[in-house]
């Protein structure tokens, strides 16, 4: 049986040997991932970006917390920006999920950003891929929102959660831009800070300023509290409402449309690399 067909009959560890293979480049990925790309399309897609440290691991481990008990299958994605020189991020992100790991239900993979010159969006989209042929009825997508690969990560998803935290210098001013343009929802985490409602105001004030979306959806701002637990279910709700939203609109479409497109000019982009890398 081929690799893609265990995948299909639910072998996790198939799952894992084929995420190995795409971290790895090896030829046979791309015919598995053509066997099993008809069976995709069907989970919910969720984008985690914002700064390093600002909770989003733990904001994940809640939410998952959430989904679970409603019975949802989940696969977490954390792109790992951590330096060849230090490697820990991974290993914390681990830890910090740990508990739903032992958890059938729950499908984590950390992809690290080191070595993987240019081809990070497609590695992310592969294995998206492959949680999305496995089942799982959501897909949530970590990563640090710094480069602009990482932003186009989160921009593809179907919700975009941009976290962010009180108390960062300028705040606003200091978020980088782009950031604030793709949250569909905005999680003010570690709002037991002081400057959390100073920052809520500042940022309601900039989204107001902010162009109309083409999609007619106002940005939603919760407060969070992710290390107790707090504002999850309404960051939740956020996040149903959202896609609620997107699926009752023509925007759906548009957006698979965008993102097809969007992988195909990954997919391009690492293959042309690796064309010219070879030569
Ligand atoms: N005070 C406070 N600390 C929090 C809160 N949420 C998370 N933390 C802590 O913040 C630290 C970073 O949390 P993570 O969840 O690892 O943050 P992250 O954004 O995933 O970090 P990276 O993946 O390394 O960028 C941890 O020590 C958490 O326990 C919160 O609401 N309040
Ligand atoms: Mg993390």
């Amino acid at each position: 049986m081929s690799l893609a067909e265990e995948i299909l009959r639910g072998d996790i560890r198939a799952a894992s040997r084929l995420m190995r293979d795409i971290d790895d480049r090896m030829p046979n990925a791309m015919e598995e991932l053509k066997k099993i790309y008809p069976k995709t399309g069907n989970a919910y897609i969720i984008g985690i970006t914002g700064p390093p440290g600002s909770g989003k691991s733990t904001l994940v481990d809640k939410t998952v917390e959430i989904f679970r008990k409603e019975e949802k299958t989940v696969g977490i994605v954390a792109v790992d920006p951590t330096s060849p020189f230090t490697g820990g991020a991974i290993l914390g992100d681990r830890i910090r999920m740990q508990r739903h790991s032992i958890d059938d239900g729950v499908f984590i993979r950390s992809l690290a950003t080191r070595g993987n010159l240019g081809g990070l969006s497609r590695s992310t989209n592969d294995i998206i891929k492959v949680m999305d042929a496995m089942g799982k009825d959501i897909i949530i997508v970590e990563t640090v929102g710094v480069g602009q690969d990482e932003v186009d990560i989160v921009n593809t998803a179907h919700t975009s959660v941009v976290v962010l935290v009180p108390g960062q210098g300028d705040d606003i001013q200091a978020i980088k831009a782009g950031i604030l343009e793709i949250g569909d929802i905005f999680a003010i985490n570690k709002c037991e800070r002081e400057g959390a409602d100073r920052l809520e105001g500042e940022l309601r004030a900039t989204l107001e300023m902010s162009p109309k979306r083409e999609d007619d959806w106002t940005p939603l701002i919760f407060k969070t509290e992710a290390l107790l637990g707090k504002g999850i279910f309404e960051l939740v709700y956020g996040m149903y409402r959202h896609r609620e939203k997107l699926m009752a609109s023509d925007h759906f479409e548009r957006k698979i449309l965008e993102r097809t497109k969007w992988e195909f000019l990954c997919i391009l982009d690492s293959e042309l690399r690796d064309t010219i890398v070879e030569s």
